[in-house]
């Protein structure tokens, strides 16, 4: 199976979905809407592995590519992650070129890498050749979402294997303004995206970001972003249930 994701970034925008809820049914429903990838939470989400288990295999049912949110830039949880299924990893927190490049070797087989070899659902997920593929196939996305993380940002950049970054918005506006707003309008975060945006083109690397709804999501593909998270499973189901109540009272 070939990752689209990969293959495909300079055409049209990736649409990523996001599960915080630990529910297989949860990532069956989302994986059946559209998305283009679908991203299981392990940071923020209410998650352990094996509900992300079940979750990757719901999600290898539907057109969505898996994806998995690691909790830290672990080397052990990514490399259960990708045995588990996951076709691409977002890891947070990734504030030096060195945690960069630490995050990349456990998503590569050697020489590229130091992923140990134990494939498991790869094989069932990527198919029989899967070792042969995964070094090229499985996408890599280094949260940046701290002040250093920013300033070093073209050393980031510069990772060998590294597809792309992906904003945190609510922990970058919190060390760059004090306080955490995913759509944050400071100046320094409106120049600090801007910032991202432009290196990345420079670089050919995916741009991405986290988004509070599919309306912010169109916004920030204006601004020149290849890859967005139009909210997550707990914000839309959150929102939906508010709006059907507030109708059926007639408000
Ligand atoms: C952030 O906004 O900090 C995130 O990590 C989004 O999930
Ligand atoms: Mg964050």
């Amino acid at each position: 199976r070939k990752n689209k994701l990969r293959a495909e970034h300079n055409n049209a925008a990736i649409i990523n979905g996001w599960l915080a809820i630990p529910s297989s049914y949860s990532a069956e429903i989302l994986g059946h809407q559209g998305y283009d990838a679908v991203t299981v939470d392990l940071q923020h989400g209410m998650i352990d592995f094996a509900s992300a288990l079940s979750m990757l295999q719901a999600l290898s049912a539907t057109p969505a590519v898996p994806l998995v949110r690691v909790a830290d830039n672990d080397p052990a949880q990514i490399m259960r992650m990708l045995d588990a299924g996951a076709y691409g990893i977002i890891c947070p927190m990734i504030s030096t070129p060195e945690e960069a490049r630490r995050f990349v070797a456990a998503c590569r087989y050697p020489p590229l890498g130091n992923r140990s070899f134990g494939p498991a659902r790869g094989l069932l997920y990527g198919g029989a050749d899967y070792p042969q593929h995964a070094n090229d196939e499985i996408l890599t996305l280094a949260m940046i979402e701290t002040r250093e993380g920013l300033a070093n940002l073209d050393a980031i950049l510069a990772t060998e294997g590294l597809d792309g970054v992906f904003i945190g918005p609510n922990d970058l506006s919190l060390t760059l303004t004090g306080s955490a707003s995913a759509e944050s309008r400071h100046p320094e975060m409106l120049a600090a995206v801007e910032r991202v945006v432009s290196q990345c083109r420079q670089r050919q690397k995916i741009a991405g970001i986290f988004c509070t709804s599919g309306e912010a999501a169109a916004r920030r593909i204006s601004e020149g972003f290849q890859f967005v998270t139009p909210a997550n499973d707990v914000m839309q189901l959150g929102r939906a249930s508010r709006e059907a109540v507030a109708q059926a009272r007639g408000n």
